[in-house]
């Protein structure tokens, strides 16, 4: 038998605390998917999206180094095949993430109905918002009344079989008038993806370049819609966020007390759980049981929202769930829906810890499923806590809780920096223009998405992320990016100073850090938000995709991603990859994402490239090129040359 292939940890994570449990598991005999990823060797032709299995009279493969010498059994080319899967990555990413949203829409519905006794709306001041911003009536009204006809008008963004969905109205005019143009603008998202898949059903469509307008729609569908619907209502439901101070990294566990885990994406379950272990009973029964208290710690996406929100400390991204466990230290963790490992559930098991499925869409084989129900929200949290009381009475495992945590701040809603930058009495993104005007800040970057062991954990992440502020590009965040850059440190207001001279002015006059975390993957509409303000304040061109900004998953390995990447491209952002891209090179639809789509039709365009001092390259080349096209290239020289001054005369003193 051929020796297994052992991989040094520290080349698989640059996450110290993540490195130590995988050495740990590995004594134990316990497998993660950091050590399953060595085992698999990806399938070169599938890496490239070149074959297709969509009807029996295949699966048919295509081989990608010569990508035109072969065709399917159908005749379908390479364009064909590799359009096809791409888009129905697309609508399996938007699918999550409008199915996600749709589940909140519901929840403020019935909250609205006074269904939920358990949560109400936080945020009268958010509602009214966004009810004016898609043209209701909020002046000398009823906040429910409000409520109900935003549920009603919101409800279009899922539903709606002809015209424009409610949030178009957000997107700046110049960029709405391409997007119809181009027959994108989306209509309901259950319409939209529904004819994405019917597309690309055997047989239909057969041309990339109308397949890749359809998954521009279904994309736009989830950011502009399902995606922002589920960040507006969390906000009006559970309050925008606002900066907080919290940590992260493994560290956060705590030996003495009942460690409860919560992973996953709807902030409705976290929430109940949050309400759970402060409450007085539960903390009895954990001091009952010889715990100091209960600690509730998140993972992942609704970990990220909740840090942003309420400060929740969070025990690590993606690629560090497996190995939190192998601390012998959680008690009991519950997930709901998305980026769920299956493999969870064995290592859960060696390690003793209670994991828990609750939502009715994921169950996973061999756990235990505690239904969480919108209406009786506690019966499940409240159990979740108490058999993790019950395991920590009885712990077996030895805890081993690698003593690392960072402090940072989270929580930058696109309403806080808007008063951030602005003040009380004028809030505003002026500031942010003048700053890009005048050359201070060279432009904005957004960096998101997963870890993925395919690629260091973090690494990529974190070098990018210092390559741009380092350029003074400001760079926005969320998900499993976010937690990635918080565990480096780069969350404080003293991070300025890996940042070039004229971001860490601004981060200092301002005193926020040159890394904004704004939540969860679906967070990603603050984003489009932040970028249509942008456009609307004035000086930085007319639509989106004049502005000099670029987005980058250098990470990434969900098909929520590709859903995000392609909003991003249409909405008019460059938007870069790592790890590997899911096309045939030298294809012709391989040119439109790359090029076709920004010189023909006036969006973004999709880059790539695993290394990430090459891809901060691309984006800042990007950024030069917008800067160039509004004629403000030159301020930044000017001020650069201050700056360079500055320091002769420094030195000269
Ligand atoms: Ni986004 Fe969140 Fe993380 Fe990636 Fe998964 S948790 S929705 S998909 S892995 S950032
Ligand atoms: Fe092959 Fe065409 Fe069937 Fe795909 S649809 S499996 S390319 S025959």
């Amino acid at each position: 038998m051929a020796e297994k292939k052992v991989v040094d940890p520290k080349d698989l994570t640059s996450c110290e605390a993540t490195e130590k449990m995988l050495v740990k598991a590995r004594a134990d005999k316990v497998v993660i998917s950091f050590d399953r990823a060595t085992e698999m060797k990806a399938c070169p032709i599938g890496a490239d999206s070149a074959c297709c299995k969509h009807c029996s009279m295949g699966p048919c493969r295509l081989v990608s180094k010569d990508p035109y010498a072969k065709e399917g059994v159908c005749g379908a080319t390479i364009d064909t095949i590799g359009a096809r899967n791409f888009a129905r990555m697309v609508a399996s990413g938007a699918a999550a993430h409008t199915d996600h949203g749709m589940s909140m829409l519901d929840l403020f519905r019935e909250v609205v109905a006074g269904k939920i006794p358990e949560y109400s709306i936080k945020d009268p001041e958010k509602l009214k918002q966004v009810a004016a911003s898609v043209g209701i009536e909020v002046e000398d009204r009823e906040i429910a009344d409000i409520a109900k006809d935003l549920y009603v008008e919101l409800e279009r963004t899922y539903t709606q079989v002809e015209g424009e969905i409610p949030f178009a109205k957000r997107v700046p005019p110049k960029t709405l008038e391409n997007w119809r143009k181009l027959g994108i603008v989306p209509r309901g998202a259950m319409r939209e993806i529904m004819e994405l898949m019917h597309r690309t059903h055997m047989g239909v469509d057969q041309h990339y370049e109308n397949i890749v307008q359809q998954c521009s729609r279904t994309a736009l569908a989830d950011g502009w819609g399902g995606s922002m619907v589920a960040t507006e209502i969390s906000d009006i439901l559970f309050g925008t966020p606002t900066p907080v101070a919290g940590y992260v990294n493994m560290g956060v566990l705590d030996e003495k007390q009942v460690n409860v885990c919560i992973h996953g994406h709807e902030p409705n379950l976290f929430e109940s759980m949050l309400i759970s272990v402060r409450d007085p009973e539960m903390v009895k029964k954990a001091k009952e049981a010889g715990a100091e208290g209960i600690n509730l710690v998140g993972m992942c996406c609704s970990g990220a929202e909740m840090l942003s929100r309420h400060g929740v400390p969070h025990a690590g991204n993606f690629m560090s769930t497996e190995a939190l466990l192998v601390t012998g230290a959680v008690d009991a963790m519950g997930v709901d829906v998305q980026c769920i490992k299956q493999g969870l559930s064995k290592v859960a098991e060696c390690y003793d810890t209670k994991l828990f499925t609750t939502n009715p869409r994921c169950h996973i084989e061999g756990t235990e499923h505690i239904e969480f129900h919108e209406h009786k929200p506690r019966e499940c949290t409240d159990r979740i806590v108490s058999l993790g009381i019950e395991r920590f009475k009885n712990r077996k495992m030895p805890v081993d809780v690698p003593q690392i945590k960072n402090i940072g701040i989270h929580g930058f809603s696109h309403e806080y920096i808007n008063y951030m930058l602005g003040g009380t009495y004028r809030s505003s993104y002026t500031p942010l223009n003048d700053n890009i005007i005048n050359g201070r800040i060279r432009g904005v970057a957004g960096v998101v998405g997963c870890t993925n062991p395919r690629v260091k954990q973090d690494w990529v992440h974190v070098e990018l992320v210092k390559e741009l502020i380092k350029n003074d590009v400001l760079v926005l965040q969320t998900g499993c990016s976010q937690i990635s850059l918080a565990k480096a440190g780069l969350y404080t207001p003293e991070a300025a100073k890996f940042a070039g001279a004229g971001l860490a002015e601004v981060c200092e006059t301002v005193g926020m850090p040159p890394v904004l975390g704004v939540g969860s993957c679906a967070d990603n509409s603050r984003i489009l938000i932040a970028a249509s303000e942008m456009v609307f304040n004035g000086g930085l061109g007319e639509s989106i995709a004049d502005l000099p900004v670029a987005g980058a998953a250098p990470e990434w390995m969900s098909e929520k991603a590709i859903s995000i990447g392609q909003y991003f491209v249409a909405s008019g952002v460059y938007t870069v990859f790592g790890v590997t891209f899911p096309i045939a090179k030298n294809t012709k639809f391989h040119d439109l994402l790359f090029r076709g789509l920004e010189e023909e039709q006036g969006m973004g365009k999709w880059g790539f490239t695993p290394d990430p001092y090459e891809m901060a390259k691309l984006m800042i080349e990007h950024i030069d090129k917008k800067r160039k096209a509004l004629g403000i290239d030159k301020a930044r020289d000017r001020v650069l040359f201050d700056m360079e001054a500055r320091r002769q005369l420094d030195n000269a003193v």
